[in-house]
């Protein structure tokens, strides 16, 4: 669908804002990212990317080669600006906004009568009235949406971004998007853009419901994980394979526990659960709790390893996997690089890992005695202990037989 709009400012080139800039772009619109980082900027006017995401070079370099997508380090006068900056954790697990403020502060200065600002950064709830109040207080001559409701000359809404990584392309345009405004007239301006791209539903809500869905959404799965990490270690004890607990357990209509792992990683799920808890303390009890069991099984993994290798004088240990998750090249957060740290620190013997994504160690693991990157076929023929980590496909095809010998510890159910 053509849009109103023409031109449109997004502040943040990551793993949000660049696909998104770059759909917008392929859809008629003149759009200038904006990043801090000169290499980014650099990188991304040659057409080129600086993340790991399938198919997205070819349609930024598409987009850049006409001219409808530049890089910028300084944010631009536009008519839409949308913000995709990091939120990460600061101090005491207390959510750091310092990269939204400073786009705020950005953006004010070139504000016009009629502009759309949308927030799309995974934030708390109140982060988009906070982002009205800080624009009008460097913008006194213009009228917002928490002072002038829908007679503000500016337009603010929260839409979160709900993209899996590695599917971006196809989930940004096919996903359904949850459109919070600040005000019906901010909220219909917003689905204005977002049907230039998306042929999911725009679903309407307000700006703080709409924070809160996203945090919703990444909360739900870790309490649903902490589940099923808390199951698996209670069947540790009681000698049950967890596994097929599960499985059994899943055959009622209306059970669906997820999977046991060594722990959650990612920038997300591990991350947003504490965004509630900390506006929320006292009633956040479960999902306080969820997160402190996840936590919890890394430093469990590396007890059961350093147990199981006690009969052993130097044991030789393969630890296949350092990924957060299965077949990605992503160590963000990695339960898997934490478990073989500790490892490492923790017990004599060799260390060999494996993770067919990666060339070298990330920096936490180079450099180490006793710890090398090796083949799944070097590791697996040497170890006494096979430490499987992250289920990537090709760990899959190892012969089972290679493994009757070993001791074998299988963090995910991959060999049940
Ligand atoms: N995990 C388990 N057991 C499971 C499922 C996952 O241990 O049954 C672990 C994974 O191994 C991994 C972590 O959880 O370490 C997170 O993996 P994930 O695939 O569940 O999620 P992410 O972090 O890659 O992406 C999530 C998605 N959110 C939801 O599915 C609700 C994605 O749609 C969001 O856009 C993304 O977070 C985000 O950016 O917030």
């Amino acid at each position: 669908m053509a849009s109103s709009f023409e031109k449109v400012c997004v502040v943040g080139l990551g793993y949000i804002g660049l696909p998104t800039a770059a759909i917008l772009a392929t859809h008629g619109l003149s759009v200038t990212g904006i990043d801090k980082n000169p290499t980014v900027v650099e990188t991304v006017n040659k057409g080129k990317i600086h993340i790991v995401e399938p198919e997205l070079e070819a349609v930024v370099s598409g987009v850049v080669a006409t001219g409808r997508l530049k890089a910028a380090s300084a944010v631009e006068a536009a008519e839409v600006f949308l913000i995709a900056v990091p939120t990460p954790l600061g101090k005491n697990e207390a959510p750091d906004l310092s990269y939204v403020q400073s786009a705020v502060s950005d953006i004010a200065p070139l504000l016009v009568r009629g502009n759309l600002v949308i927030l799309e950064s995974t934030s708390p709830v109140g982060t988009t009235e906070q982002v009205s109040e800080g624009l009008a207080k460097g913008r006194p001559d213009l009228t917002f949406p928490h002072q002038a409701g829908e007679l503000a000359d500016i337009q603010i809404a929260y839409c979160p971004e709900r993209v899996l990584p590695g599917q971006v392309l196809h989930e940004l345009v096919n996903n359904d998007r949850v459109i919070g405004g600040m005000t019906p007239r901010c909220a219909e301006r917003t689905v204005g853009l977002y049907t230039t791209f998306v042929r999911g539903n725009c679903l309407v809500t307000d700006s703080r419901t709409a924070e809160m869905t996203k945090l919703t959404e990444n909360a739900f799965r870790d309490v649903n994980i902490a589940f099923a990490n808390e199951l698996s270690m209670i069947c540790d004890q009681l000698r049950i394979n967890v596994w097929e607990l599960i499985d059994l357990a899943n055959r009622h209509p209306r059970v669906k526990i997820l999977q046991p792992g060594p722990g959650v990683g990612g920038h997300c799920i591990a991350v947003d659960p504490w965004f509630i808890i900390d506006s929320a303390p006292e009633q956040a009890k479960l999902m306080r709790t969820a997160r402190e069991v996840n936590d919890l099984k890394p430093r469990y993994v590396v007890r059961h390893v350093r147990e199981r290798s006690a009969r052993f004088s130097n044991p030789v240990i393969a630890c296949l996997g350092l990924s957060f998750k299965a077949d990605i090249d992503d160590l963000r957060e990695s339960p898997a690089v934490e478990i073989v740290r500790d490892l490492a620190e923790s017990v004599t013997g060799e260390l060999l890992v494996v993770e067919p994504h990666i060339r070298k160690l990330p920096a936490v693991l180079a450099g180490r005695d006793h710890l090398t990157l090796a083949s799944t076929e070097d590791a697996i023929a040497r170890a006494d202990i096979v430490l499987l980590l992250v289920n990537h496909r090709r760990f899959r095809n190892i012969d089972r037989r290679l493994l009757l010998e070993k001791v074998v510890i299988d963090t995910r159910g991959m060999w049940r």
